[in-house]
């Protein structure tokens, strides 16, 4: 079972509804925001209480978030993401010293409104060389800080804008198409997350050209310590998205390019599978309704 937000050619409005086996249910809230104001418990309850009134063909799956819900990221939490940025980096230490910190990485990503889904372009900077997907499993918590689900994102990211000095990160991490989410909250109360894996396949022109894998289990923290650090000092009343940092990155000599495929898979999750453009100007959809 899925939860998803969708939009129908008899209705304008997204809803929110249970899909399970390609029947969709739609729930009683006015939104993903709404939703993410109730305890698990409720959630769990409203997901068993719904009733079949759809089918997939029907409607179009949308971004999972929408109101002022944020997407956040983690990084730095693999011992891969760790080496990669201290490879690409003049300044290698602050990657060292913040894998084995007390206090994680955490940024700001995305509002809800920038989420691309499966099936829409992510995009790279029309000024960066290095620029590389980063497979992420991702929390869904709610404004009560509980963990109510799971979601595959793609944490778009530039290396060479980085790695060019770690204070450019929000510009090598938030730019227009940088962030893909699936369309699909797996719930908690059905997943184990402790050791899922996660796939990385780029295909250019029909052909794998990249993949790789990781597991859940090679993350250095309980993902209820970054959840906790996410609202320690911030109110989320629309629940929050938490990427979890990645276990994926390709060599330095890997650059994507425009038209390329990117495949996210994370077992029990979800998929995202998103074609590679660059520049802004193939965003403006994110911006009309
Ligand atoms: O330190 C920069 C970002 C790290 C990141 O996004 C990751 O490890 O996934
Ligand atoms: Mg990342």
């Amino acid at each position: 079972m899925h939860i998803v937000r969708y939009r129908s050619d008899s209705d304008p409005r997204p809803r929110i509804a249970v899909i399970d086996e390609g029947v969709l249910s739609t729930l009683p809230v006015a939104g993903m925001f709404e939703l993410l104001n109730h305890r698990i418990e409720d959630i769990e309850r409203m997901c068993a209480d719904a009733v079949p009134d759809r089918v997939l063909g029907e409607v179009r799956l949308l971004a999972p978030v929408d109101g002022a819900t944020e997407v956040w990221a983690a990084g730095v939490t693999y011992l891969r993401s760790r080496d990669a940025r201290v490879e690409e980096s003049d300044l290698k230490s602050v990657y060292e010293l913040v894998y084995d910190a007390e206090r994680p990485e955490l940024f700001f990503k995305s509002p809800a409104w920038r989420v691309v889904v499966d099936g829409e372009p992510v995009g790279i900077r029309s000024d960066s060389e290095l620029n590389v997907p980063e497979p992420e499993l991702a929390l869904v918590v709610n404004r009560f800080e509980e963990i109510v689900g799971y979601l595959v994102c793609n944490d778009m990211s530039s290396r060479s804008v980085e790695g060019e000095n770690p204070l450019y990160l929000p510009q090598a991490k938030m730019y227009a198409g940088a962030c893909a989410l699936s369309s699909g909250i797996r719930p908690a109360w059905e997943v184990d997350p402790s050791d899922l894996a996660i796939r990385l396949t780029v295909t250019r022109e029909g052909a794998v050209i990249w993949d790789g894998t990781t597991s859940t289990r090679q993350i250095r923290r309980p993902l209820t310590e970054l959840t906790a650090y996410l609202f320690h000092s911030e109110n989320h009343p629309h629940g929050a998205v938490l990427s979890t940092g990645t276990g994926i990155v390709p060599e330095l000599d890997f650059l994507l390019h425009v038209g390329d495929l990117i495949t996210v898979s994370i077992d029990e999750v979800g998929e995202l599978r998103n074609p590679v453009v660059a520049g802004k100007d193939h965003f403006r959809f994110l911006s009309t309704p």
